[in-house]
């Protein structure tokens, strides 16, 4: 049982943990001040939805004539495979922590948080509307204005100043030691993302006319030796916060508005595994389109409008990352005392060339490896799961899995994103069945 625990605002949970419903919920919240505040304290005028669709938690949206928010709880066990697979509340604590450095770290880049109730693992925050999950939007071939560069500032932001180039010794140990908390969300990851695709695991499926392929894959040394160097680069490389699940699922988008959601996997690890996540989703929304998008022209402008926001995001990451290094690297690693204060400011430039190159070689792997995972493993995406012709979706996720062995196995030598995007395209115009 959960003890009682004072949350964010001082009051007291009275009582152990328990799942809220659709009918308990006005009555378990009534009484938190944050909450009455937005929603107005006559809870027979709220009114209560359960919304989530995600692989973990309960997800419900309050509205009130005086205001809205999301109400998000734990749930003790996986959702998505139910209560023979335990997971303990403390994600929420987790979740809660990286939402509030994110919000820190980049302005207006996650919810407000307007309540933590660690104890009940609720945490109450904005309701983003008319925001969609953006993995929606793709499926509806719908655009979003400035989503590349959102998302590459987001993603320089909280990675630069989470990091050693940025906190000084004792705020970046104590953020690390934190989340070094998050075990059980770290070996989700690190199974189902880097060993699992790699062997019949027993929560392992994919589409039936992949079998060749997944044999060969499964025999494939050099690709197994890259996804162990990669996991070996998320366990041990503790560079900075990661969001660590930032794929389309966790983000929610209006016509050219962008926000980040969903930071419970939080972790310190590579700079590369949150940016390679992400365009490895977009990597595989482009190859789904055939099953989404009928009219040939249409998905060709499509198609090129989603790799012109993956090479978008590199680009806005790399500008972005470029300028927080000049103007803020104050902490631990690469002191201007050694660079900039001796005058020495082409070493400093040499230097992050060097840091951007080992962010884009990361970055190209975990991309390849998220894209196996994502076909392979236990979570598939939404893209190619609502794909019902078998030999389409095979033959769509087998253009993905073509290229993803490439850019795993073949990192250290792509050389820039032209590389990358002309052997997406090369692979999208072959036939493979
Ligand atoms: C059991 S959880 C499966 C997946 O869902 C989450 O969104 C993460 O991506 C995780 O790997
Ligand atoms: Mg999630």
């Amino acid at each position: 049982m959960l003890t009682a625990k004072a949350n964010r605002e001082g009051s007291v949970t009275d009582r152990s943990y328990e799942p809220l419903t659709i009918d308990t919920l006005a009555g378990r919240l009534g009484q938190v001040p944050a909450v009455v505040r937005r929603l107005g304290a006559d809870t027979g005028l709220w009114e209560v939805r359960e919304v989530g669709d995600g692989n973990l938690n309960l997800v419900f949206t309050v509205r009130s004539p005086h205001g809205r928010l999301i109400v998000k709880q734990a749930l003790p066990y996986v959702r998505l495979v139910g209560d023979s697979w335990p997971l303990p509340l403390k994600r929420a604590f987790f979740e809660y922590h990286a939402l509030i450095r994110q919000a820190e770290r980049d302005p207006g880049s996650v919810p407000e948080v307007y309540h933590f109730d660690e104890a009940q693992a609720i945490i109450v925050m904005e309701y983003l509307t008319p925001h969609v999950i953006l993995r929606h939007k793709l499926m509806a071939g719908a655009r979003v204005e400035g989503l590349a560069q959102r998302l590459g500032e987001f993603c320089a932001r909280t990675l630069f100043r989470g990091s050693d180039l940025s906190m000084d010794t004792a705020r970046r140990k104590a953020d690390a030691a934190l989340f070094l908390g998050n075990v059980e969300l770290d070996d989700i990851t690190e199974n189902l993302v880097f060993s699992d695709p790699y062997f019949d695991a027993e929560m392992n499926h994919h589409t039936p006319g992949l079998d060749p392929l997944v044999k060969r894959l499964r025999a494939d040394i050099d690709l197994k030796i890259a996804a162990q160097e990669l996991k070996a680069a998320f366990a041990n490389n503790a560079e900075t916060m990661l969001h660590g699940d930032l794929h389309t699922g966790s983000i929610m988008c209006t016509d050219s508005e962008t926000r980040v959601i969903d930071p419970e996997f939080a972790h310190y690890g590579p700079m590369g595994f949150d940016i390679g996540m992400l365009i490895a989703n977009f990597f595989m929304a482009y190859y789904a389109m055939p099953g989404h998008i009928a009219d040939a022209r249409a998905r060709a402008d499509y198609q090129e409008w989603i790799l012109a926001t993956i090479a978008g995001i590199w680009e806005s990451f790399e500008t972005e990352f470029s300028r927080l290094w000049r103007t803020e690297r104050r902490g631990i690693l690469f002191q201007a005392s050694l660079f900039e204060d001796q005058g020495d400011d082409l070493g400093a430039e040499q230097a992050l060339a060097r840091r951007l190159a080992h962010v884009w070689r990361d970055t190209l792997g975990f991309a390849g490896i998220e894209m196996i995972r994502r076909t392979l493993s236990l979570a598939h995406i939404a893209e190619n799961d609502t794909i019902e012709d078998e030999a389409l979706r095979a033959a769509c996720e087998g253009r993905g899995l073509r290229l993803a062995r490439i850019l795993a196995t073949g990192r250290e030598n792509i050389a820039g994103m032209g590389a990358v995007l002309a052997l997406a395209r090369e692979i999208e115009r072959k036939d493979w069945t």
